[in-house]
């Protein structure tokens, strides 16, 4: 008798589990769409999420923004904690939106255990100052609430070292600092929106603090101290779509503050580069600060030009990262207007240099394409449809391969960026570009002494070779050509792009 029962699997359809003659039982991957098989590790589709909002803002405030800190101690008397003016998150997001970042995080609560938010857990919180804005202070609502008027994504940076709590590091009088503070703030925070994009765990931990009065060195192992699996768990309950950054484990730090990813950028391993033969999927993301000074306000505090942030986009967006880019509220709980106007002036820029994709007007040519499947085609021309849901791919085992688009008239090129549909996974080694002024010969490398070998989730090429000036000289070509050298397996690309 022949028993028939369908499983269910992540990628290509239905698994058929069938009993042969012998009574074994058999499993035949049916896959209507013939679908690439995956290149492990892959995201999560929350991991795919974030990765798509690529560039968003950082707010550091709170008690440093008063005491001139960095790190403050935890012994800070909550009246210090004195805004000059109603702090208002929907000016800081505004401002952010107007260059072209999708979102921000908002730190509510740095290592000085400082909450900026009505927590149960703690008195060392804004509602406790004296201070006529502090009373009724609710950074969490009201930066939830102005990122949804605004149509951005948003989630807080809670930091797990608590130099203000006497439990941290030392469970005394029946409480756990990890369950009855730490955690606890985490669930606060998951409530004040379900849809939150990325909960941001610093990795600074352990160390000297005021500690209730202690004010002596704790330390503990952050590997196991705080159940991140628990929270985990919990948080996505709650929040479906969020990450867990950091001590959280769901995407990495880029390995530097200063805004830049490697050249190669695998989405697994650690530190600028990833590591290619790492088994978890573990996305960078690039914290860098857009100001002189501190993370958070100082008096005097400077903020870098337009041009200096530009090249930082192109060094980590453009490399397979996401970008965290802060801007410190000042005193009076708003960004300064230096700060608005270099932000605008960004979005300008992005949008001059990559906001038209001349790629939609060209024809699209590949050196081989795999066989349609039932709703799906691999076709050449997935490539510039605008649609981030289909891709073009060959036959599984082709690493090697060709793309070209060709325009009818000469065009002004400046950058190439491609995109890697990486629900199959994270594949291409190695890629060169070329041009041709005339569209058929005469093919010339571009992007100077660039590594081009991954590409990823997303990868900016300057043709000019140059980061830091990357808008000046540009070719003029009739045709480009992408020729993917070395992958994993079959490549998989969902957009070729030309600025
Ligand atoms: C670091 C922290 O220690 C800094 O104060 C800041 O919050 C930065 C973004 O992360 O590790």
């Amino acid at each position: 008798m022949l028993a028939t029962a369908a499983l269910a699997f992540g990628f290509s359809g239905q698994a058929q589990a069938q009993q042969n003659a012998f009574g074994l039982v058999q499993q035949t991957l049916s896959n209507p769409d013939n679908e690439p098989r995956p290149v492990f590790p892959v995201p999560t589709a929350r991991q795919l999420k974030w990765n798509q909002t690529e560039f968003y803002a950082f707010f550091h405030y709170g008690m440093n923004t008063y005491t001139g800190q960095e790190w403050g101690f935890g012994n800070e008397n909550v009246n210090q904690f004195a805004p000059t003016g109603k702090p208002n998150p929907k000016q800081w997001l505004e401002a952010c939106k107007a260059a072209g970042m999708k979102g921000g995080i908002a730190v509510v609560k740095h290592h000085d255990g400082f909450c900026l938010w009505p927590t149960e857990t703690t008195d060392h919180n804004a509602t406790k100052s004296s201070n006529q804005y502090a009373a009724t202070l609710n950074i969490p609502a009201d930066f939830a609430k102005a990122a949804k008027e605004l149509d951005m994504k948003y989630g807080f940076y809670v930091s797990p070292w608590d130099r203000n709590s006497k439990y941290y590091g030392k469970d005394i009088e029946g409480k756990s600092y990890v369950r009855d503070v730490f955690l606890k703030q985490c669930f606060e925070l998951a409530h004040y929106g379900a849809d939150q994009f990325e909960m941001w765990f610093d990795g600074a931990n352990g160390g000297n603090g005021w500690y209730g009065g202690a004010n002596e060195t704790r330390k503990v192992d952050q590997s196991t101290y705080y159940d991140v699996p628990n929270l985990r768990d919990s948080v996505h309950k709650s929040c479906p779509e969020i990450i867990l950054w950091g001590v959280g484990g769901e995407a990495r730090w880029i390995g530097n503050e200063a805004g830049w990813a490697g050249e190669t950028c695998w989405s697994y391993g650690s530190g600028t580069s990833g590591d290619e033969n790492a088994w978890k999927w573990n996305a960078g993301e690039s914290d860098a600060k857009a100001t002189t000074s501190g993370w958070f306000y100082h008096d005097g505090e400077g903020v870098k030009s337009a041009a200096t942030l530009f090249k930082m986009y192109l060094e980590t967006v453009g490399r397979n990262a996401t970008l965290i880019l802060n801007f410190p509220p000042n005193k009076a709980g708003v960004l300064p207007d230096q700060d608005v106007t270099v932000l605008r002036e960004l979005g300008k820029m992005l949008q001059a240099r990559l906001g038209t994709d001349k790629a939609l007007t060209a024809t699209a040519q590949v050196s081989e394409q795999r066989a349609d499947g039932q709703s799906r085609t691999y076709a050449a021309s997935n490539l510039n449809d605008g649609n981030i849901d289909t891709y073009w791919a060959p036959n599984d085992g082709q690493k090697q391969a060709t793309i070209t688009l060709t325009w009818s008239e000469p065009q002004t090129l400046y950058y190439v960026a491609l995109q890697e549909y990486i629900q199959l996974g994270q594949r291409v080694k190695s890629f060169t570009i070329e041009t041709s002024a005339n569209g058929t010969d005469g093919w010339t490398r571009q992007g100077g002494n660039i590594t081009t070998s991954t590409i990823g989730y997303k990868r900016i090429i300057p043709l000019n070779g140059s980061t830091s000036d990357s808008y000046k000289n540009p070719v003029t070509a009739k045709a480009v050509r992408i020729t993917i050298n070395d992958a994993k397996d079959c490549p998989c690309l969902h957009t070729v792009s030309v600025f």
